[in-house]
């Protein structure tokens, strides 16, 4: 057989075997082995390159990972394939069989969402077993073509060979197929769920400002910035969620969803961010939430003396740790179950996650939420402080230029700036514009209806031509002026002004 046949075989071989793990695993729940890869080198990646992931990838990092991982195996099934080509079949088979193990390795050990042990393993037990099925097709084709010959030297039987790459490409291409038939986008488990009517809803909302550019003071769903350790998104039945609430308390609770949603329900508006966020980035988002106070879950579990911390687990065993007293103290700190008028989306949590208004995403806004342990400080360690962010970290103030963009061109005369600030739980009191090294300016600040939401702001000044240079500022509901001083995002938030240089003609 041609080497160059050899190693068309073996990647079709690999490729049929993980469409038809990436069904299995569509269907189970469980993990791709490809994406249990996947999580083990998010989980092993040093600090520094999960940032810089993170910050220049941002949510593509995601399909990128999977797309380096195929990759990889795809150059090594090539080489399989080839070796097997050169009549050494055993050891492709064995090379086959090799990755297939290494996927399920990793499945068993590394962060999944699948409930239970079965869901873990049956998509890598089946990309194994088709692997080195596929495998041992192709390279079986010469043999057999060697048997039937008769009068000639052995050979390669092309048709059959053909055939056997042919039916493979065809059963991954069905799988795939199948994948998007027959497999679950998951929607009916969020389509059973019914936004429950809060017992205390919110104000209406206000009107945003209508500037074009700037961030809507409600951010869509589908434009909500998304962090997370995953590649592929839990899918929780409701039916099957429970909360186990235990640690430091006097009465350990197990709460349904049913159970959580005959509690008393909280409609608010709160705006999250992540502690990733570069000054001037993305990863900020204002929604309306409505979820059970988690003070009201802690005062029925009763919490006991000493205690200073929650330890929270989402259902991959990912956890975060918060301040005990930012869930008792009076702010609006929910287990949240609808975002937006939707059920929680998938990306976002389904069916319960938590939010906390004031402290940074990685220490507060738990998603898929399965465990909640009352323990203190120095008892545990959570997963993104293990990796050297701090343990304690509550949102800097932060303003944000959102028009102009940065190199963007302005006409002269009367121009618009606008943009949104956020200082969650404390509030923004004042936003300020800077042209060039002129003198602060108090921007317009659009009307909230409390503390944890950002503002949006806008700033009318006379643009004249030239290169300017804009320069935000806020300062809080206590009066601290944003510090100008630039801190990268590690360990617990990034400082600095945002500013942006614009051309005038
Ligand atoms: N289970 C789980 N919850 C999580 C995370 C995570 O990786 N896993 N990331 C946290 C971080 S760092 C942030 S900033 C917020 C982001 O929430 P969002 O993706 O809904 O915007 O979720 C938090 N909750
Ligand atoms: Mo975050």
């Amino acid at each position: 057989m041609h080497r160059f046949l050899g190693a068309v075989g073996g990647v079709v071989a690999a490729g049929a075997a993980l469409a038809v793990g990436y069904l299995v695993a569509d269907l189970t729940g469980g993990p791709w082995p490809v994406d249990a890869v996947g999580v083990q080198v998010i989980d092993w990646a040093p600090g520094p390159v999960k940032d810089w992931a993170v910050r220049t990838l941002g949510t593509a990092d995601r399909p990128l990972l999977r797309v380096g991982i195929c990759s990889a195996l795809v150059i090594v099934a090539a080489v399989a394939g080839l070796i097997g080509a050169r009549g050494r079949r055993r050891t492709a088979v064995g090379i086959a069989g090799g990755l297939g193990l290494v996927g399920l390795v990793f499945a068993v050990f590394s962060r999944s969402s699948a409930g239970n042990l079965v869901d873990r393993l049956l998509p890598a037990t089946v990309t194994l077993a088709v692997a080195v099925a596929a495998m041992w097709l192709v390279v079986r084709s010469p043999r057999k073509a060697r048997r039937a010959a008769t009068a000639q030297p052995a050979g390669f039987d092309r048709r059959r060979f053909l055939l056997t790459v042919s039916a493979l490409a065809a059963t991954g291409v069905v799988s795939a197929g199948a994948t998007k038939v027959v497999g679950g986008s998951g929607n009916e488990l969020r389509a059973r769920v019914r936004v429950p009517r809060p017992t205390q809803a919110a104000g209406p909302l206000r009107a945003s400002v209508d500037v074009p550019g700037i961030s809507p003071f409600t951010t869509p769903n589908s434009k909500f910035y998304r962090v997370d350790t995953l590649l592929q998104v839990p899918r929780i039945d409701p039916r099957d969620w429970e909360l186990r609430v235990h640690g430091l308390v006097d009465k350990e609770l197990r709460i349904s969803f049913d159970q959580l949603l005959e509690r008393r329900l909280v409609e608010r508006d709160i705006t999250l961010t992540c502690v990733s966020n570069e000054v001037g980035g993305p990863y900020v988002g204002n929604a309306r939430w409505i979820g059970v106070p988690i003070a009201d879950v802690l005062r029925e579990a009763g919490v006991r003396d000493g205690a200073d911390a929650v330890k929270s687990t989402s259902v991959d065993g990912l956890t975060i740790g918060t301040p005990l007293a930012a869930l008792t103290d009076g702010r609006d700190a929910i287990f949240a179950v609808a975002m937006n008028g939707e059920p929680l989306p998938f990306e976002h949590g389904f069916p319960v996650r938590m939010v906390v208004p004031g402290l940074y995403g990685y220490v507060s806004a738990t998603k898929w939420i399965v465990d909640f342990e009352v323990t203190r400080f120095q008892d545990f360690s959570a997963y993104w402080t293990d990796r050297g962010w701090s343990v304690e970290a509550p949102i800097k103030t932060s303003a944000r230029i959102d028009v102009p963009k940065g190199f963007a061109t302005v006409k002269a005369g009367p121009a618009i700036a606008a943009g949104v600030a956020w200082a969650q739980h404390r509030g923004i009191r004042k936003v300020e514009v800077r042209v060039d090294n002129g003198p602060w300016q108090p921007a317009r600040l659009a009307p909230v209806d409390g503390p944890d939401t950002w503002r949006q702001w806008t700033f009318r000044w006379d643009a004249t031509p030239g290169t300017h240079k804009l320069t935000v500022r806020a300062t809080d509901a206590t009066g601290e002026i944003q510090t100008d001083r630039p801190a990268p995002p590690r360990p617990n938030g990034s400082s600095g002004l945002h500013n942006t240089v614009v051309m005038v003609e």
